[in-house]
């Protein structure tokens, strides 16, 4: 087996505590930091095979996970009905489009997602890429039959959205960033569902989907329950539920995929259902591919203290305690083995520690290993707009934090590899 070997630099320690936090730029002051072992169980014995790592650390790490970053999804008896509310020719023929309205109700509450969804016509059975959006799905190409979500949003001058509604005047904002038509001509679908659906992107745990589960007088998560990250990714569950159903899409051919916070929440979502065939990471950074220990551009205090509601409440004990995680991001990422991951990274996109994503990939292959399968080829990162990949997959884009045609290219040769090979 190849050792894996963790790059110790000296250390020069980073002071990011209270307001003055200034993020650290410069590799000569990364910490010296030892990762969390994979292979080692919390009982001090060696994982040699892959029926030892699916039934013991497999689940000691989801579950550390659980407790400290993404919180635990406390049972609950919510009620799904699922209703099609559109379906009409789309791209001049050559897509089926369907929005499909999935309605949760549970504690004398409702909460309803739409999932919108592309589908060649040529096809049926098709694989599908499936990715939570930041805006509403009519932000993701200028289709007018899109509906236009109603529920809360984050303003956006730019966008026409102010108030906090979601407005038609954002058709098509987004669509650089969804290759829609390219991923059509590939005989793929794409399904995309607004994140702010299934919990508006806030510090309030009373308007999204957690109000379905709480006990009564419960008004909070518990300090060892989800955050918005794990609610978001409790959705793309639920679509799962949905395709399953859904005889046009092939339910064991679907690509989770997700930028930056949404990037966090695939790796998330793919660890904790195994029925996603191939999880993609792009510029996800803290609490997501980057490794926390490094403490390179965005830290788990500065991701804490800006977005508090995204982890569990645990997660604080972390600020600035990184070596006490008992976990680090090498693990998320090896959650989702034996099945193939991408993690993709961008040079502009210091704050997501590209570094970081990138090692946390290559470690995570010490676990595709004893399923015979090799993770990433090579401990050299690749130059910009090279991807390497085996079972798992990486590359570093040109440019900055964004979704671009280029990353697209990459994931379906990714996906055609794997699917298509
Ligand atoms: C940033 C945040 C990152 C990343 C990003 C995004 O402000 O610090 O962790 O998630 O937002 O989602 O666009």
């Amino acid at each position: 087996m190849k050792s894996y070997i963790i790059p110790f630099i000296l250390i020069v320690s980073t002071n990011c505590l209270g307001q003055g936090f200034t993020p650290n730029y410069d590799e000569s002051k990364v910490p010296v930091y030892e990762l969390p072992d994979l292979l080692t169980a919390r009982d001090s014995t060696e994982v040699t095979t892959k029926k030892k790592w699916e039934k013991t650390r497999r689940q000691e790490i989801l579950s550390d996970f659980e407790t400290y970053m993404f919180g635990k999804i406390p049972d609950g008896n919510v009620q799904v009905e699922i209703k099609t509310i559109k379906e009409s020719d789309a791209f001049g023929g050559k897509a089926f489009m369907k929005e499909v309205k999935m309605t949760f109700s549970g504690n004398g509450k409702f909460i309803s997602m739409d999932v919108l969804m592309y589908l060649p016509r040529s096809q049926s059975n098709v694989p599908v890429f499936l990715g939570l959006n930041f805006y509403g799905n009519h932000t993701i190409c200028v289709d007018p039959n899109i509906t236009v979500p109603t529920s809360w949003s984050r303003n956006n001058e730019q966008f026409g959205i102010t108030g906090n509604v979601p407005t038609g005047v954002s058709r098509g904002v987004r669509k650089s960033r969804w290759a829609v038509e390219k991923i059509l001509d590939r005989g793929y679908g794409l399904a995309t569902i607004y994140y702010g659906d299934i919990d508006p992107d806030k510090n309030d745990f009373s308007d999204g989907i957690h109000a379905l589960f709480y006990d009564a007088g419960q008004s909070q998560p518990e300090k060892d329950e989800w955050g918005s990250i794990a609610a978001w990714a409790w959705g793309l569950s639920r679509a799962m539920d949905y395709f399953e159903k859904d005889r046009l899409i092939d339910e064991k051919k679907v690509v989770l995929m997700g930028h930056s916070r949404l990037g966090k929440t695939s790796l998330w979502a793919g660890a904790i259902d195994q029925r996603f065939a191939i999880v993609i990471s792009n510029n996800s950074g803290c609490g997501g591919a980057a490794l926390s220990r490094r403490k390179y551009g965005e830290t788990v205090w500065r991701i804490n203290n800006s977005f508090p509601h995204w982890f569990n409440d645990h997660f604080n004990d972390y600020s600035n305690n990184e070596d006490a995680l008992p976990v680090d991001q090498h693990m998320l990422i090896a959650l989702i083995a034996p099945r193939p991951v991408y993690v993709a990274s961008a040079e502009n996109d210091r704050w997501a520690d590209p570094k970081g994503e990138f090692l946390a990939a290559y470690n995570a292959g010490a676990v595709y290993e004893l399923f015979g399968l090799e993770g990433l080829p090579s401990y050299e990162m690749p130059k910009a707009n090279q991807p390497i990949h085996k079972t798992i997959g990486y590359h570093i884009r040109a440019g900055g934090h964004d979704v671009t045609d280029y990353d697209w290219g990459a994931w379906m040769d990714f996906a055609d590899m794997h699917f298509r090979p």
